[in-house]
């Protein structure tokens, strides 16, 4: 395949590893760990995975060496900048302890290991794919782990193979699901070690001991260049409202890290929205007051940041979409009827508060509630056009406002949504650098013959030289949550925390944003050239870091 000069040239940049990971690596146990909540019901649940101790590695003195070992990769749920580097570094790891090691990728996901469809990769495959963006090298699915039937099925395929471990690259989810694999796994004597590496660009699965997923760095750059040059056109010709949605399936990490980046003059944090339990008109008036108000000031232009969730935060919203969700589930005719019928049927239908929030809505986004859903009956909310749904609504607000007498301006509305902009593009250092590390270090907890933990680097804010690395158990970071009615082990999602530095500097700031045009333009990420623009890691990063 035809490569731009730019993958040329970084075919050849050499990841920088943590210094303890440079040589020989001896695992140090710290204390044994508890879950974040829930404590008796999860230590009942994973009677053999419970409790392990955190890891650091340090280097080994008197090192020996290595056994060869067979392992099996898979790449799960939605691409992130870096995938490929960690299974390079993953590589690199298990043949540096042993040039005999193998490394088996399943494909297309999970489910590639239950139907037993898998690649060797070799050398020649892997130098292909270095420093490269996207999950192609095996591809990724979304094919949930979780039944034991799975579990056996995948064994059958390890065991033919002779691999040993197991590493699951994946998101909250999908590390939930590493963790009952592994500890199935261990309570049958399977003799396969499970180990987890964190993913994700929503950047949602963090917490004490992992302080980012990777791909969050790179999206967030590439979303950030996209925003800062829609911006610069937007204060050039100073005619356009851009509603931008960005990617982000329920937390807003995403949303403000870019207003951070790039100072825009709204963004909504669904999280805030919630917390303050607003109403979709509340975030209408919010939006339009901020419109009327840099209209009197000859502004007739501005840009709005509207994280991908923002409609399940909103109660009302998330009210009606449980019973739409009812309501449609038990009329199996709705899809042969008329539009208008359905819209007709829908209004008669709901609960009169539904019914009201249901027809204030656009007819275009009211469809589309009861249009789009996936296998299980949910509307995919990520394909509701929520930009639109907002700049309509602010526009029907601002012509009252004009008939109240507190408007003149001219409201002129474009709409973006960024999220498969970003997901594949070519890694940032950081991501370079931590996803070659987190593969790396997988293969020395491969190595150090544990299961069901995470790999871990810590200190990220420093270079990655002085990066510490270790492992994590899993069921430290669970908790007991309600799902599909069942109360089940999870990983805590983490959703953005309104005490927390990366927004108390955001609402800090916004108002003056609003009015005062603060425009920040970040431009393309650059991999060549001084540290202080190549190898900056996210504003959340370092404000989680300050704020610690
Ligand atoms: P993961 O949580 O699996 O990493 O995926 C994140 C994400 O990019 C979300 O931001 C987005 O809502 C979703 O995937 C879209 O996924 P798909 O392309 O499979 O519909």
């Amino acid at each position: 395949m035809k490569k731009s000069a730019l993958q040329i040239a970084r075919a050849s940049y050499q990841p920088k590893l943590p210094v303890s990971l440079t040589g020989p690596v001896v695992a140090v146990e710290g204390a044994p760990t508890q879950s974040v909540a829930d404590r008796d019901e999860i230590k009942t649940l994973f009677p053999n995975t419970y409790g392990l101790p955190e890891l650091t590695f340090e280097r080994n003195p008197n090192p020996e060496v290595g056994k060869p070992v067979n392992v099996g990769v898979i790449l799960s749920g939605g691409q992130a900048p870096g995938g490929h580097n960690v299974i390079c570094g993953l590589f690199d790891g298990i043949k540096k302890q042993n040039r005999d090691s193998r490394l088996y990728g399943f494909l297309m996901g999970p489910g590639g290991l239950v139907d037993h469809d898998y690649v060797e990769l070799t050398a020649d495959i892997i130098d292909e794919y270095r420093n490269t963006g996207g999950f192609d090298i095996i591809g990724s699915g979304r094919t949930k782990l979780e039944k034991k039937e799975q579990f056996d099925k995948g064994l059958e395929i390890l065991k033919e193979l002779d691999i040993t471990a197991l590493v699951i690259i994946g998101g909250d989810d999908s590390n939930t699901n590493a963790a009952v694999l592994a500890e199935y796994y261990k309570s049958i004597g399977a003799g396969v070690q499970v180990i987890g590496c964190p993913k994700t660009i929503d950047g949602d699965l963090k917490n004490e001991v992992i302080e980012t997923s990777f791909g969050f760095d790179t999206a967030t750059k590439v979303y950030s260049e996209l925003i800062g040059n829609i911006q610069r056109d937007c204060f050039s010709a100073k005619k356009y409202w851009h509603f931008i949605k960005l990617m982000g399936r329920s937390a807003s990490h995403i949303a403000l890290e870019c207003a951070l980046q790039t100072q825009p003059n709204i963004c909504i944090i669904s999280e805030e929205v919630e917390a303050e339990n607003m109403t979709l008109d509340d975030v209408i008036n919010y939006i339009a007051d901020i419109v009327a108000e840099r209209a009197s000031r000859g502004f007739n232009f501005g840009t709005v940041l509207i994280p991908e969730g923002l409609i399940e935060f909103i109660p009302a919203m998330k009210s009606l979409i449980a019973e739409l969700n009812d309501l449609l589930a038990h009329t199996p005719d709705f899809a042969a009827m008329s539009a208008e019928e359905q819209r007709r049927f829908v209004v008669e239908s709901l609960s009169e508060a539904n019914s009201r929030v249901y027809s204030s809505l656009p007819a275009g986004v009211a469809r589309q509630l009861t249009l789009d859903r996936d296998p299980h009956g949910n509307v995919q909310v990520s394909l509701i056009e929520t930009e639109k749904l907002l700049s309509e609504m602010v526009a029907t607000r601002l012509e009252e406002k004009r008939a109240e007498g507190s408007y003149s301006g001219k409201f002129s509305a474009l709409h973006h949504f960024f999220g498969y902009e970003g997901r594949c593009a070519s890694p940032s250092n950081f991501d370079a650098d931590y996803c070659y590390a987190l593969g790396y270090n997988a293969a020395c907890l491969i190595a150090a013959g544990v299961t069901g933990y995470m790999s871990s680097l810590r200190n990220l804010t420093r270079p990655s030289v002085q990066w510490l690395a270790g492992g994590i158990p899993i069921t430290m970071m669970f908790n007991m949550e309600r799902r599909h009615g069942e109360m089940k082990p999870v990983i805590q999602k983490a959703l953005v925390r309104l005490d927390g530095t990366p927004f108390r500097r955001f609402a800090a700031k916004r108002d003056d944003w609003a009015i005062n045009t603060r425009y920040v333009f970040p431009g393309p990420i650059q991999y060549f050239g001084p540290a202080e623009v190549c190898d900056q890691p996210t504003l959340t990063l370092q404000y989680e870091h300050l704020g610690k």
